[in-house]
């Protein structure tokens, strides 16, 4: 079904409780007014696009074309049950998907593998430098490196290097898995999920989905947990770690979002894609007071800066730098006419960006060689030079101030308040009162625990992913998570699925007025808001030690929290490669698009049942957000009534 009907929805009742949350319809009212404003100054946008995309190929999208060797295409028809290889429907929709998988990770764990390169070079009187110590001693006694005596930055070489190792060591598993419970790295090796170096299990997935190896869909799915497995227990967390260590693990910070953000009277500039390395040295020379007059030399107010996409959530969690949107948001930041530059780094990044910067006199600025598109200015980052090439673009930024049109300037007034900055350890400092500031105290979560056991809040959901315009966007997420709010469910969130939230004003503490009584009460009591904003997509490796923490401390294993993830509007390979280890870490995973699988029935059955055998957990799909959102509660309550809770 085409979700993008808005005929088939029905209103939300908690909706009319809640005047200050701006609704999808506002978005979309200030998206059409930004529409128009494109058409006069011809820009096109992703909905044209779609639109000129229609109808879409049904063998791509159900997963039974095949293209891996040029004796293919392949489809696979009434008429034609295999490929000429004799590959079936099974095998090439498995193939498929495990490539997915396996895209997803590498995407995540290089970005990884780039914040290590960035952790070995970093120096104290160099562009980077370790701001959370704690972090990389916890770390460092972890992976039993020596720090006694040691010059911290020593002790940072050491563990980058052995960081680095676990992309391609020959031999033995990924050592992040020992932080989960025993129960699952017990089940993860009888069941061969467990992953060896990220670059093996990235390229035995290759290897395996290459023409003549592996027609098995058992086999395929079994080695896309591996594999996803490798993602988030490998590279994303190895991103977030090292993340944290060379910028600071995130605090509870205010800020805003939404396009409202962006400034009239001042120099805009927005920085959109993953990696911080980047974005954070932006951000640092947007402060200087050197370039603050810069600007006020050219008429601006000031430099003000604002994040698109993951960027927008590693920075605003670390220096409360607002967000101007998530993924289909990209668009209309530059349709408002008062962007002076966008800097991209890698990953989610439109090549449309370029034609669109074309029609305004917006500078737009790619950064790395993982992502040269055409038509942008190329300005190829290197950490050695961060901090200069940063004032450079600041530089020309305000430069380009003076070339804006105020014809073409229509900022839309949304924007919502939001509190972001909820890693675990400050969920912890926020449950427990630890500070965490010895290296062994973890803290308890015990009072979520309770609360959960006693039915003030009947569980957990970690909503995540991205947009997508097979479904309305921002709405499914939206609904979504007011729907749980009112049924005493806690979010947590990462990813455009946060930036959704924020965008509505979920993440505000006065989003408690739409809660039920129980979660409203938490909120009060604990001074948090009920959308946790956990981070960008490889901060989901922050979730699974999350809930293998709390599986810890409830003695219980994680297939049987009330704590399920859901993906309602996913759309990237990152999301497939997520889906699979949540999914491994036995965590029931809701979606709200279909994997292109669906040509292959063997294959339905095994991402939504079969998994449920080795790991545990598995796929619920639904097209329908209220459906959706029904069967997440179902699921949450059926897994309480197992628990006897
Ligand atoms: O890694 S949620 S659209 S921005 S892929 Fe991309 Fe999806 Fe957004 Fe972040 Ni994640
Ligand atoms: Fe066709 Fe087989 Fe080649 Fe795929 S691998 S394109 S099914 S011949």
């Amino acid at each position: 079904m085409d979700n993008s009907a808005k005929a088939n929805m029905t209103p939300n009742p908690t909706s009319n409780l809640a005047p200050n949350l701006t609704t999808v319809e506002q978005m979309e009212a200030d998206a059409a007014k930004l529409k128009e404003l494109a058409c006069a100054a011809c820009a096109e946008t992703w909905d044209d696009r779609r639109a000129s995309q229609q109808p879409q190929c049904v063998f791509g999208e159900s997963g039974i074309c095949c293209r891996i060797c040029s004796m293919g295409p392949c489809r696979i028809t009434k008429k034609a049950s295999r490929g000429i290889c004799g590959a079936d429907a099974h095998a090439i929709a498995g193939r498929h998907y495990l490539r997915m998988a396996a895209a997803g990770s590498a995407a995540h764990s290089d970005h990884g593998r780039e914040i290590a390169h960035v952790l070995h070079m970093a120096s104290p009187d160099g562009n980077y430098r370790v701001r959370d110590e704690q972090k990389l001693l916890r770390l460092a006694a972890e992976w039993g490196v020596e720090t006694e005596g040691r010059d911290i930055y020593d002790v940072a070489r050491e563990v980058s290097e052995i960081g680095l190792a676990e992309y391609g060591k020959p031999f033995g598993k990924l050592r992040f898995l020992s932080r989960a419970t025993k129960e699952r790295q017990e089940l993860w090796e009888r069941t061969g999920v467990s992953p060896r170096a990220i670059d093996r299990e990235i390229a035995a997935s290759l290897h395996m989905t290459t023409m003549g190896n592996t027609a098995d869909p058992e086999a395929l799915v079994r080695q896309s947990l591996r594999v996803g497995m490798a993602d988030g227990w490998g590279g994303s967390m190895m991103g977030t770690e090292f993340t944290d260590i060379l910028f600071g693990t995130p605090t509870a910070r205010a800020t805003e979002s939404n396009l409202g953000v962006l400034e009239k009277d001042m120099v805009n500039i927005i920085v959109h894609g993953h990696d911080p390395a980047f974005s954070e040295m932006v951000v640092l020379a947007a402060e200087t007071k050197e370039l603050a007059d810069y600007a006020r030399s050219k008429g601006a107010k000031g430099i003000n800066i604002a994040g698109l996409c993951c960027t927008a959530n590693e920075v605003t969690m670390r220096h409360g730098v607002r967000m101007a949107g998530n993924f289909l948001q990209q668009e209309n930041a530059l349709l408002t006419g008062a962007v002076e530059m966008i800097c991209v780094d890698v990953q989610c990044i439109f090549p449309a960006l370029a034609a669109l910067a074309g029609c305004f006199h917006t500078k737009f600025v790619t950064t790395s060689p993982i992502a040269r598109i055409p038509g942008s200015i190329y300005v190829e980052f290197r950490p050695e030079t961060a901090m200069e090439q940063a004032m450079q673009l600041v530089r020309e930024a305000v430069g380009n101030f003076e070339n804006r049109d105020a014809a073409k300037v229509f900022i839309p007034a949304s924007k919502q308040a939001a509190v972001v900055g909820y890693p675990n350890e400050q969920i912890i400092r926020e449950l427990d009162g630890v500070t965490n500031s010895h290296v062994d105290a973890r803290g308890s979560y015990a009072p979520a625990i309770d609360s959960i056991k006693a039915g003030v809040l009947r569980g957990a959901v970690a909503m995540v992913g991205c947009n997508n315009p097979k479904v309305r966007p921002d709405y499914s997420h939206i609904e979504i998570m007011k729907e749980l709010l009112g049924n005493d469910v806690l979010i947590v969130a990462s990813g455009c699925s946060a930036q959704a939230a924020a965008k509505a004003g979920l993440m505000s503490r006065e989003a408690r007025f739409i809660c039920g009584a129980g979660l409203r009460r938490v909120c009060e009591l604990v001074g948090i808001p009920p959308v946790l904003h956990m981070g960008a997509c490889v901060d989901i490796s922050r979730m699974m030690l999350l809930v293998n923490e709390i599986a810890d401390d409830w003695g219980v294993d994680v297939t049987q929290l009330p704590i399920v993830g859901c993906a309602p509007e996913w759309m990237s390979e990152k999301a497939v490669a997520i889906a699979n280890y949540v999914v491994a870490t036995g965590i029931d995973t809701y979606l709200g698009i279909e994997p292109q699988v669906k040509g292959s029935e063997r294959m339905m059955e095994l991402i939504t049942e079969g998994t449920r055998k080795i790991t545990g957990a598995g796929y619920v799909i639904n097209t329908d957000p209220r459906e959706l959102a029904a069967a997440i509660l179902a699921g949450i309550e059926a897994k309480r009534a197992a628990l006897g809770i």
